[in-house]
């Protein structure tokens, strides 16, 4: 199944890799395509990090590495590109889950394994291992917390507006099917749902026009992501309203990127649902597995945390299974990504 690129000769000393690498000659590398979801996010930008301080020559590896700037059809003809270079071994990070069932099977027919990470493929089971998050389990713990932190601060009515991730994302999907889920089941208003696409503009664009729409009538934002929050923050501050532990709307993030975490620290974010981008040295493991013709687990589940500004609610209950939440130190911050 493993192809290896052995590049030696002089006739390959020059030979580029996705038309950007020029690898050096007499090694014997892994090569490692990954098509990437974009720049939109500190979060992405630690997962891009991630992958490239893995896969390294030093490490064994080429690294072919393409930014999909949030573009389904450039990131299935990175995947074809992938194939054409006859690469060892795929990452996909999916922007969205479906559509991929064509083409996983031509990297299936090409002998290439594919490795998925953060966002599922809802579509296709044509992949070796997935890496990632419980997106739903995110949402569901939002929304838990937000019911004790109420009930603990006597706030009897809830109206939520949601500023979206990116239509289609499975991380989108599953943190807005967790936290309407426990909305339903506490029979709390979500009075609007709209997309800012997992960035700061698109946050703030989103949140300027929902204080115009709902001037006084909200008093909890949930943003699918930290950038988008801190869209949020500029665009209430804009328009003179107060959010935070000590404001009259509670904010809500995911991902819990060290900025984030800075806003939760300083009580301008109430809680922050980490998500963790540092994949690869687990995706490293599953080709190492396939390298040592072992079979590598078909998911693996990132560890993460639930951050909050202060022990106002210690922990909460999510799907049966206690979960701490986790106040922002300065240690936290500087270990954080
Ligand atoms: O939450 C967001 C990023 O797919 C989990 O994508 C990831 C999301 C993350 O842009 O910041």
């Amino acid at each position: 199944m493993k192809k290896r690129v052995l590049l030696a000769g002089a006739a390959l000393a020059a030979m580029t890799v996705a038309g950007a690498m020029t690898v050096s000659a007499e090694e014997d590398l892994i090569t490692v395509g990954f098509a990437q979801v974009g720049h939109e996010s500190d979060w992405r930008t630690a997962s891009t990090q991630s992958c490239q301080d893995v896969f390294t020559a030093e490490n064994g590896y080429e690294l072919v590495f393409v930014d999909c700037d949030n573009d389904s059809a450039v990131q299935l003809e990175a995947v074809r590109n992938f194939i054409e270079q006859d690469v060892d071994y795929i990452i996909i990070d999916p922007i969205v889950s479906t559509g991929w069932d064509t083409v996983l099977t031509e990297c299936e027919d090409a002998g290439i394994p594919v490795i998925v990470i953060d966002r599922t493929i809802d579509d296709s089971d044509k992949y070796v291992s997935w890496v990632g998050s419980n997106f739903k389990t995110e949402g569901l713990a939002a929304g838990e917390w937000l019911k004790a932190y109420a009930d603990a601060k006597g706030i009897e009515e809830l109206n939520i507006l949601v500023i979206e991730g990116s239509t289609g994302a499975s991380a989108t999907i599953g943190r807005t099917e967790g936290f309407k889920e426990i909305a339903d089941k506490y029979g709390w208003t979500i009075l609007d749902s709209q997309t800012g696409d997992f960035t700061q503009d698109g946050g703030q664009e989103v949140m300027e026009s929902y204080c115009k729409s709902y001037e006084g009538q909200f008093n909890v934002v949930v943003c699918q992501n930290d950038n988008e929050a801190f869209g949020a923050m500029d665009a209430m501050t804009a328009a003179g309203v107060s959010y935070g532990v000590d404001g009259d709307v509670i904010l809500i993030s995911f991902d819990a990127c060290t900025a984030g975490l800075q806003y939760v620290q300083a009580g301008d974010i109430n809680a922050d649902f980490e998500c963790n981008p540092l994949a690869a040295p687990f995706v490293e493991e599953v080709i190492q597995q396939l390298e040592a013709g072992e079979e590598p687990e078909k998911e693996v589940y990132m560890e993460e945390h639930w951050f909050v500004y202060d022990d106002t609610v210690p922990s909460i209950t999510v799907d049966g299974t206690e979960m701490e939440m986790t106040v922002v130190t300065d240690e936290i911050v500087e270990a954080q990504y």
